[in-house]
């Protein structure tokens, strides 16, 4: 048996860390979905790319300042972090990168951070030509990502689930004396 793996997306608000998961999860884009409050958790089982199955626990929380402090709260035992910017606001990846400053100081230390450019599709021809095409920055994977036409969206969580180790579940240890304890 082996532990879920838990997820958090984290980035500021409208970024569009909601929209990518519910089009992960129903594969639809909701153009008048609410903001998120405090945080939203979903739960799904996916195949991995060694062809086991993975459950993954994921926490969408909401960027909004009001709820920044309830955010360390969501990052205990994560395995994975989704750090999403948009990429159609100017200084995004800057700003995804004091993300990664705040699940570096709060989460555990072996947490695999992704991040991902969201709403790629804003982009007019010109300025996707003109927007690097990084594969990682500062070492850590990138990815240009829409919520809305599902531009590596699936490939994003098929990624992340097969970086993140298996972890045997602890089952828990019963002292001999209790168990006999039970059976007088
Ligand atoms: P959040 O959860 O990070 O706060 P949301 O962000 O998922 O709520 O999305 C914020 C806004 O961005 C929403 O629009 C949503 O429709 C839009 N959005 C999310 N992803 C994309 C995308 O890939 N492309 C485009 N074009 N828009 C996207 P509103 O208008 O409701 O604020
Ligand atoms: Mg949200």
């Amino acid at each position: 048996m082996y532990k879920n793996k838990k997820i958090v997306l984290v980035g500021d608000s409208a970024a569009g860390k909601t929209s990518i998961v519910t089009k992960y999860i129903n594969d639809i884009f909701n153009p008048y979905l609410n903001s998120t409050i405090g945080a939203a958790f979903s739960s799904i089982r996916m195949v991995a790319k060694d062809g086991n199955t993975d459950t993954l626990e994921i926490w969408d929380t909401a960027g909004q300042e009001r709820y920044r402090s309830l955010v360390p709260m969501y990052y205990r035992e994560a395995a994975g972090a989704i750090i999403v910017y948009d990429v159609s606001v100017p200084d995004g990846l800057k700003k995804a990168h004091e993300w990664v400053k705040d699940v570096r100081q709060c989460a555990p230390q072996t947490i695999k951070i992704y991040i991902i450019g969201n709403k790629y599709d804003l982009l007019t021809p010109a300025k996707i030509l003109e927007t690097p095409h990084i594969k990682y920055s500062s070492g850590i994977p990138h990815y240009y990502a829409s919520a809305k036409t599902g531009k590596n969206i699936k490939n994003i969580f098929l990624d992340l689930i097969s970086d993140i180790p298996r972890q045997p579940t602890t089952v828990p240890v019963v002292p001999i004396t209790t168990r006999y304890s039970l059976c007088c």
